[in-house]
């Protein structure tokens, strides 16, 4: 089940000479020519061994000395843990036999990434002389496992020298001995080595990497672009369908729709934190999980260095728990709660208690104490699980995490339940522990039913109380970890793939009027759904007020994280696209519009698109 342990060093059984290609030629009676022939045979076996080499590496310089084990036989060698057939670990090495199967591999890591690195220390910045392992400098065991980088897809600013070394059993593999705090996100907040000082008097703002590393259809639906009767909803029926060649679909997206430019733009919005949701399959697959096992770790881990480059402080998210927490597709697994619940439920609960331990291992590592601010501990737990045994696992996942030296403010979701049920509960944390509470008006038909004005004056005066109440006279630390500038649940995949929208009453589950605010045959998603540019100046000036009174609201609490950064086709569901259409503040911390003035006139605004 341990997909993550380092490869043992004991040399594996498939690590053998290529004995056949030795035979020699049948005896002649000139003993010159069989001495020629043989030399020949032997001249022929050299160079397919060292093309062998070649084509295996993707590189010209071979050293000669590294030929004896070169063979491609030779780096079939699976990694001597991976015995169980289930395990990732195995199932990797076996896709990618001879190192050059559907990951298409860059040949080299980036030089310019390498140079452009602020930490420019001793220990060999200069990237031309920095020579990466060969597929045969990776000890045989560790070949085709997550510890083998020549199998990696993408190296760009990934430390490509091999190592098994582990902390909490979790591989450092992929990173640089050294880091450098110093980077500030914007001028107004301090740099990542200095306090940030209280939350309460200067609030977070940030994004979340929402349907990066834990997928989500709305938020990548070419992904999930299948016909319906495959049943592909979430990222288990996903991995499932895809089997061998999952690891391979994902990595790509990993290493593409996420990059460091991305990290840059962030802090050049004037956000300051990012939320980063990832699932328990970074580190850990169990029984027959079809999951891709631990290649997000990296992309984790090499998201926390550009948002360290960048002065961006994290807040650690792990949104998919095992059994499911939930039972929405965002936690993995659609369908039904597996943890805390059920038959299963305390053997996840368990799990997930497991997954905390090695993860708060390793984050308690010195490289994380400036540049994660925050670790989350699961992201909202379903409303139908015990409050008291959610409350207990919450206080043990805490006390865990506190031992193992991790100094990040724990962060605990508050279930959907809303902030007044968590007063008096989970006391005695001080600062160091917060209440998460996330934000929309588009999933309850009420509210979704609001006009225009009234969405705002909700946000104006309701969720600025809750807050505020949270945090003077309720839980304490309160931030809000997700909220979003969609008015409506129009988006497509929003509801689940296949579904409707509450909006125009096409909602499954729903399947009533529809909940728009005029609740009759006119509510469209046509404008909803449009793009940016067919935007009315109405439209674009309630969604640009639409987002500061939720910005203003939220910064009576320790702050906020906008969901999500990027989507491919959901521009109300993307900062990113936001800011490109002017429809957010092109600096989050310098804006036109706040709750104390009046709300703007959005004119012939219709209420019903
Ligand atoms: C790269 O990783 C190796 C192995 O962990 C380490 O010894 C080395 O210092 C790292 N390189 C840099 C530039 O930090
Ligand atoms: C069926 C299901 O799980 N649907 C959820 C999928 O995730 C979105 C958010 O991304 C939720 O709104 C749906 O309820």
């Amino acid at each position: 089940m341990a997909t993550l342990s380092p490869p043992s060093t004991a040399a594996s059984v498939a690590d053998k000479p290529p004995s056949s290609l030795a035979s020699a030629p049948k005896p002649r009676r000139k003993r010159l020519m069989w001495i020629c022939v043989g030399v020949a045979v032997a001249i022929g076996v050299v160079v397919a061994i060292v093309l062998a080499v070649l084509i295996t590496n993707k590189v010209i310089n071979v050293k000669g000395s590294s030929s004896a084990d070169a063979s491609p036989e030779a780096a079939v060698a699976s990694p001597s843990q991976s015995s169980e057939p289930s395990s990732d670990s195995d199932r990797s090495a076996k896709s990618d036999p001879n190192g050059q199967t559907a990951l298409t591999r860059s040949a080299r890591p980036s030089a310019t990434a390498t140079s452009t690195r602020p930490s420019s220390t001793s220990s060999a910045p200069e990237s031309t002389s920095v020579s990466c392992p060969k597929k045969t400098d990776i000890p045989s065991a560790a070949r085709g496992t997550y510890f083998d980088t020549t199998a990696w897809l993408d190296m760009t600013d990934f430390n490509c020298t091999y190592t098994d070394e582990t902390v909490g059993g979790l591989p450092l593999v992929g990173l640089d001995s050294t880091w450098d705090d110093s980077a500030r996100a914007n001028p107004n907040v301090p740099a990542l080595n200095k306090p940030w000082g209280s939350y309460n008097s200067r609030p977070a703002r940030g994004v979340n990497l929402g349907g990066w590393l834990s997928l989500e259809p709305f938020i990548t639906p070419s992904l999930f672009a299948y016909d319906s009767s495959l049943g592909v909803v979430d990222e288990y029926s996903l991995s499932k369908y895809l089997g061998a060649k999952a690891a391979a679909t994902l990595e790509k997206h990993y290493s593409t729709f996420v990059t460091e430019q991305d990290f840059k733009s962030i802090a050049d919005a004037g956000l300051d934190h990012i939320r980063i949701p990832f699932s328990y399959w970074a580190v850990e697959t169990y029984d027959d999980d079809p999951y891709v096992s631990s290649i997000s770790w990296r992309y984790l881990l090499r998201g926390i260095e550009w948002a360290r480059k960048y002065g961006l402080r994290i807040k650690l998210d792990l949104h998919g728990l095992p059994g499911s927490q939930n039972s929405w597709n965002h936690s993995g697994r659609q369908g039904k709660v597996g943890f805390l619940l059920g038959s299963s439920g305390a053997k996840n609960a368990q799990r997930a208690l497991d997954i905390h331990d090695k993860l708060s291992k390793f984050f308690a590592q010195d490289r994380y104490k400036n540049v994660i601010a925050f670790y989350g501990l699961a992201n909202e737990p379903g409303r139908d699980l015990d409050l008291d045994s959610l409350v207990s696992w919450t206080a043990e996942a805490y006390k865990i995490i506190k031992d193992n030296g991790v100094s990040a403010i724990q962060v605990f979701s508050d279930a959907l339940r809303g902030l007044p049920e968590w007063q008096g509960r989970l006391q005695g944390y001080g600062n160091s522990l917060v209440v998460d509470t996330h934000q929309y008006v588009i999933f309850d038909p009420a509210l979704l039913a609001f006009k225009h004005t009234a969405k705002i004056t909700f946000a104006c005066e309701t969720w600025t109380e809750q807050v505020s109440d949270s945090v003077s006279s309720g839980f304490g630390p309160t931030m809000v970890g997700e909220w979003s500038q969609a008015d409506t649940d129009c988006t497509r995949h929003l509801n689940g793939v296949g579904n409707g929208a509450r909006w125009t009453g096409t909602f499954l589950a729903d399947g009533s009027s529809p909940a728009c605010p005029t609740g009759d045959k006119q509510c469209s998603c046509e404008m909803a759904n449009a793009d940016p540019s067919d935007y009315s100046p109405e439209y674009k000036l309630f969604l640009k007020t639409w987002a500061e009174a939720q910005m203003h609201a939220f910064e009576k609490s320790w702050g906020w994280f906008y969901w999500t950064w990027k989507t491919e086709s959901a521009p109300l569901w993307s900062y990113q696209a936001g800011l490109a259409a002017g429809i957010m503040p092109e600096k989050a911390y310098q804006r036109d519009w706040d709750c104390s003035k009046p709300i703007p006139s959005f004119g012939k605004l219709p209420e019903f698109v």
